[in-house]
């Protein structure tokens, strides 16, 4: 539920690309059609690609994505700058009660549904009923306000400083990457993407009690610090929870941190940059090559299907060249 504010990065068709994000969360969220979901969030990405604007559905159909269908809400938009469908969608408060209540963090659409059949319509409803949330959810309600200010790449930036600065005084052989969208090379993001690896943290001894406390320990540093103010929660090797830029009055930030093992810390900030399509799309383009490929490893598969061993991997290029696909920088894998 983080939208992006309209013609702010100057995006020639962010009016278009803004009615098919609200009709794929309406396909996400209320109908629950993952595929419809990602054929809409597909047409509004190559849209948004584009550097000027769209004259008609008959030209935006020649980008990939774009089909018959999507063409025609295209064309209705330009005629009467509304789309009847949106209109009837809206119009059910159950639908618009739904959408509200997934915005905020941790609440997914089955959860959606729960609350708002037990008659909660508002965050108000919601503040009332909280023994009905988790504390995930109970965090997201609390900062609704600041998790849906989207981030601006400069205090991103000011945050990677500040948080590697503290890292670095625990040991200087941590590596930390901020990936997702900011890695991507966008000007705002949603949440803060942190990955992090240490050359004595490897997948051999990934089970072994002295590693556990990897990322409890920079958790803890980044605390005291006054850097990361809540936390949602805290595995061994994954922390979410909610950070603020020290000593401003900048809004409270998702933060969520990864500790990836050292050997395979290439194919994690392949995952963890995403973006999630982009991703989709790599692994079923691994699997065509007789590959499988997740945030651990790239494996071969026998003609039965069985995984081999994982392949050596020392850059995310690797990963491109053993699919044999060309090289993409972040910024090139918005889709
Ligand atoms: N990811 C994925 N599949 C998912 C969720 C996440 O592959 N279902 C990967 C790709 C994402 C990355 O994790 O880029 C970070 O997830 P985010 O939800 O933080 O997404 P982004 O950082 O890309 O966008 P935003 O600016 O909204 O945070
Ligand atoms: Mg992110
Ligand atoms: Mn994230």
């Amino acid at each position: 539920g983080k939208r992006k504010a309209s013609g702010i990065a100057g995006n020639p068709n962010q009016d278009l690309c803004d009615f098919l994000m609200e009709l794929a969360d309406y396909e996400r969220n209320v109908s629950k059609n993952i595929y419809k979901y990602n054929a809409y969030r597909k047409a509004a990405s190559s849209l948004s690609g584009l550097s000027h604007r769209v004259i008609n559905g008959d030209a935006a159909r020649k980008l990939p994505g774009i089909g018959e269908k999507i063409a025609k809400k295209i064309d209705e938009f330009l005629n009467t700058g509304k789309l009847q469908k949106l209109e009837d969608i809206n119009k059910d408060e159950t639908n618009v009660a739904i959408n509200l209540l997934t915005r905020v963090s941790g609440i997914g659409p089955a959860k959606a549904k729960e609350l708002v059949e037990a008659g909660i319509k508002t965050l108000d409803d919601l503040r009332k009923q909280q023994d009905k949330l988790n504390r995930h959810q109970k965090i997201g309600l609390e900062y609704f306000e600041d998790f849906k200010e989207r981030i601006p790449r400069e205090e991103i930036e000011q945050i990677e400083k500040i948080m590697k600065d503290h890292i670095m005084e625990l040991s200087s052989e941590y590596i930390i990457t901020i990936c997702g969208s900011y890695r991507r090379g966008k000007e705002e993001s949603g949440d803060i993407d942190v990955l992090l690896t240490h050359p004595l943290y490897t997948s051999k001894e990934k089970e072994s009690k002295k590693k556990v406390s990897v990322l409890k320990n920079v958790v803890e540093c980044l605390e005291k610090k006054r850097l990361i103010v809540d936390t949602i929660s805290l595995g061994p090797t994954k922390f979410m929870g909610v950070c603020q830029l020290p000593n401003s009055c900048k809004p409270c930030r998702r933060l969520d941190i990864r500790l990836a093992p050292y050997d395979q810390y290439y194919c994690a900030a392949l995952y963890f940059t995403g973006s999630d399509l982009f991703n989709k799309n790599m692994r079923a383009r691994a699997l065509e090559k007789k590959y499988t490929l997740n945030e651990y490893t790239l494996k071969r598969l026998t003609p039965e299907g069985v995984p081999r061993e994982p392949e050596k991997i020392s850059s995310e290029e690797d990963i491109f060249r053993f699919l044999e696909m060309s090289y993409k920088e972040p910024k090139d894998r918005n889709a």
